[in-house]
């Protein structure tokens, strides 16, 4: 295909309930979309950068401004583009992962449009339903902390994922098992301990914990080999996972047993898949991450977490988790699970409507 054209949307979605984690706390979304113009039809993606670089160097802002001045340029250069070829025409830019990420989506989504096939179908869904667990920011108390967790449960959530930082881990932790008893629990601490916690760490392991996902910063693997020698839970990484190269070696290292899989993380859905199928081969269990998607990203998300090795309830929840109206036809939740969109691309309709209700900024068109 032909891309002709790239538009930014930026918006801001409110949130149900505000998001708070060891990096800080959101009320909205900040939410950047991209559209490509294509001589085969539109295709979307949605950037997964937070509003400020807190979970990783990326940044709403800076995706924008990177894929204005470097990424759409490059494509919209090229003779002939196709999702198989945008990681090779934007590797002359250095990192900027989850920027060329939702471009790749977008192109991808024009791409399976045209030919009327699904992203399920084309990253090799097995299945066409997804367990979904639910992430759990840190509370104002522990009796709020337990009022939501219930709702999840009752809204039928397979797994529960409690946010953790020092001053806010083993008390939680505690109250949350008593209250949901065998159902699946697991812990993330975006990066907030350090290698003196690691004793502390392991009294986690009384809990029976799924996992603790990235307790260290993300360039430091020697450390998470540190505590997955010391402690019985296990250890996951998420912060640290930007290539399948890495993925290889920190599991190799002993570094981390399972992964969580965000595609805008390592550079798009193509790059994830890489990652599911090397793990597969490693016999290491990945899940889908999330990113506080919209109903634009989410599709693909659930898409994805249809592959076979994706064998632990993602963070794939239902819309009405995050917004009171999303983007698309919303995700919901039934018996525990999402379907997988069967429509061709990624399945679903975006509001134009709304995108332009809740804009924040004027489109930004390259051409
Ligand atoms: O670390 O998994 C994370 C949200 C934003 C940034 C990083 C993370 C998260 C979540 C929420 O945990 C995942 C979701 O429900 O989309
Ligand atoms: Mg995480």
């Amino acid at each position: 295909m032909k891309i002709q054209a790239v538009e930014l949307h930026r918006l801001a979605m409110p949130l149900v309930r505000p998001f708070e984690t060891s990096f800080g706390r959101q009320v909205a979304r900040d939410v950047l979309l991209v559209r490509v113009r294509t001589s085969v039809g539109d295709g979307w993606g949605e950037c997964v950068a937070m509003a400020d670089p807190v979970y990783s160097s990326e940044y709403v802002e800076g995706c924008a401004s990177v894929i204005r001045d470097y990424l759409a340029p490059a494509l919209i250069a090229a003779r002939e583009v196709t999702a198989e070829s945008v990681d090779a025409l934007l590797r002359f830019a250095i990192g900027h992962r989850m920027a060329k990420a939702a471009l790749e989506t977008a192109v991808l989504d024009a791409q399976l449009r045209a030919e009327g096939r699904s992203f399920g179908a084309y990253l090799g869904a097995v299945r066409d339903a997804v367990d979904c667990g639910v992430s759990v920011g840190i509370a104002t108390g522990i009796d709020e902390l337990l009022t939501e967790v219930q709702s999840y449960v009752d809204a039928g959530y397979r797994r529960i994922k409690l946010k953790i930082k020092p001053g806010w881990d083993l008390e939680p932790v505690r109250a949350v098992r008593e209250l949901i008893g065998p159902t699946l629990l697991q812990v993330d601490a975006n990066t907030a301990y350090t290698e003196a916690d690691i004793a502390h760490l392991g009294r986690l392991d009384e809990f029976g914990l799924l996992l603790i996902e990235q307790p260290f910063v993300e360039e430091d693997i020697a450390t998470h080999i540190l505590l997955s020698r010391a402690i019985e839970t296990p250890v996951c990484l998420d912060e640290s996972i930007v290539t399948t190269e890495l993925a290889v070696d920190a599991i190799q290292r002993g570094a981390t047993s399972i992964i969580n899989i965000k595609a805008g993380r390592v550079g798009g859905y193509l790059e994830a898949v890489r990652i599911h199928d090397a793990c597969a081969e490693l016999g290491v269990p990945v899940w889908s991450g999330g990113m506080l998607e919209t109903g634009v990203g989410r599709a693909a998300n659930v898409a994805l977490a249809a592959l076979e090795n994706f064998t632990l309830p993602g963070d794939t929840s239902a819309s009405d988790r995050y917004f009171a109206e999303d983007l698309t036809e919303p995700f919901m939740l039934d018996n525990g699970q999402l379907r997988v969109p069967a429509g061709a691309g990624s399945g679903v309709d975006i509001r134009l409507d709304l995108v332009a209700s809740l804009a924040t900024r004027e489109v930004v068109t390259v051409r």
